[in-house]
């Protein structure tokens, strides 16, 4: 049965429709009174009971592969109607329609745009990473738990691994820049977690690096409120917890008020009024030594967001295996209006 269905959809694929006739064949053969669609459905009294329901669902999405087939290829016939033997070349052009930016890009783009404004360039390297970009040269030590398999992707025993955060990157800039440093990270990391709606494999992140002499964590205060001001509006405000963070010290986590409820108290802030969104601190002298910058001479910050979240705040959305699954009525509520 699951063969003979697979053999129909491939017929409806592969099926002439170049002209009229053909494509009204089409039509009797696979959608007509007594064509297969509806000798399909008839047959399904027939299957057993456990297996109704997955072989409806497939003689349904046959009868849609059918039904769209038949509906695109009739438009373009219509559309092309001619006059005497020409094409009418008068006639208005149809619309094409177009696409729509995912989400996560219009929030990666949103978050550049807001960077960029005060001088952070881009910058992007390797999604396969050495243990010193990923981990030793962000002062991890050699024990750290976020080495472990169960954490991190290996692709060469305890060496080469999927990136599990953008820092790579920013070690990468260090060691072949001079300060001046002003830059932020845009990129897809992983870690070895299993898939739900709040957790994936691979997320995307932003991290942001800046050094040179005198910067301080005063600094960082101001220029992490602009960005929330610019990303959620004049009202946001920011308050900081202290953290930890093996790459940076004194560390803190970013709290922004909550856009939702207007800090009132709402089931996504958790009625606290604040929702975490970033995490941050001042580069540890570790870290700015390992990558060939002299600490004695240099500060600087850094800190790093999860694109998603920032999303999951700005479009609501309830789980996070949505921005991966390509469903088109996901995607094409993001179209925009040009
Ligand atoms: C988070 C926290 C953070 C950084 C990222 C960083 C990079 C270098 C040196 C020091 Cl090269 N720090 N990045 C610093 C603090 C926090 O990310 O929660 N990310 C989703």
């Amino acid at each position: 049965m699951l063969d003979n269905l697979e053999k129909i959809a491939l017929d409806i694929k592969q099926f002439d429709v170049s002209n009229s006739a053909n494509l009204e064949n089409f039509r009797i053969h696979f959608l007509g009174s007594k064509g297969i669609v509806k000798a399909l459905y008839a047959t399904l009294k027939d299957v057993p009971n456990e297996n109704k329901r997955e072989v409806g669902q497939l003689i349904n999405s046959i009868k849609e592969q059918a039904e769209s087939k038949f509906s695109i290829q009739k438009e373009i016939f219509e559309n092309q109607e001619v006059i005497g033997n020409k094409l009418d070349l008068t006639r208005p052009a149809q619309d094409e329609s177009i696409g729509s930016r995912h989400p996560l890009s219009l929030v990666r783009n949103e978050i550049i745009d807001i960077f960029n404004r005060i001088g952070f360039s881009v910058s992007e390297g390797p999604e396969i990473e050495d243990d010193w970009h990923n981990f030793s040269a962000l002062n991890f030590p050699p024990e750290h738990p976020a080495r472990d398999m169960q954490d991190t992707f290996f692709i060469e025993k305890n060496d080469i691994a999927l990136r599990t955060h953008t820092s790579s990157v920013q070690v990468r800039v260090m060691e072949n820049s001079t300060p001046p440093i002003r830059t932020i990270s845009p990129g897809r990391v992983y870690r070895n977690e299993a898939i739900s709606a709040r957790a994936h494999c691979f997320f995307h992140q932003v991290e942001g690096l800046y050094i040179d002499k005198g910067v301080s964590f005063a600094d960082l205060k101001q220029t992490l409120l602009y960005f929330a001001k610019e990303l959620f509006g004049e009202k946001a405000q920011i308050r900081l917890r202290p953290s930890y963070f093996p790459f940076t010290e004194p560390s803190a986590e970013v709290d922004i008020s909550c856009t939702i409820c207007n800090s009132k108290g709402c089931n996504v802030c958790k009625y606290t009024g604040w929702l975490e969104i970033l995490g941050c601190g001042m580069v540890d002298p570790n870290v700015l030594d390992a990558c060939g910058i002299d600490s004695k001479e240099y500060t600087g910050y850094a800190f790093g967001m999860g694109i998603e979240r920032i999303a999951q705040l700005k479009y609501k959305v309830n789980d996070l295996r949505l921005y991966s699954e390509n469903d088109v009525r996901f995607l094409k509520q993001f179209t925009s209006g040009f």
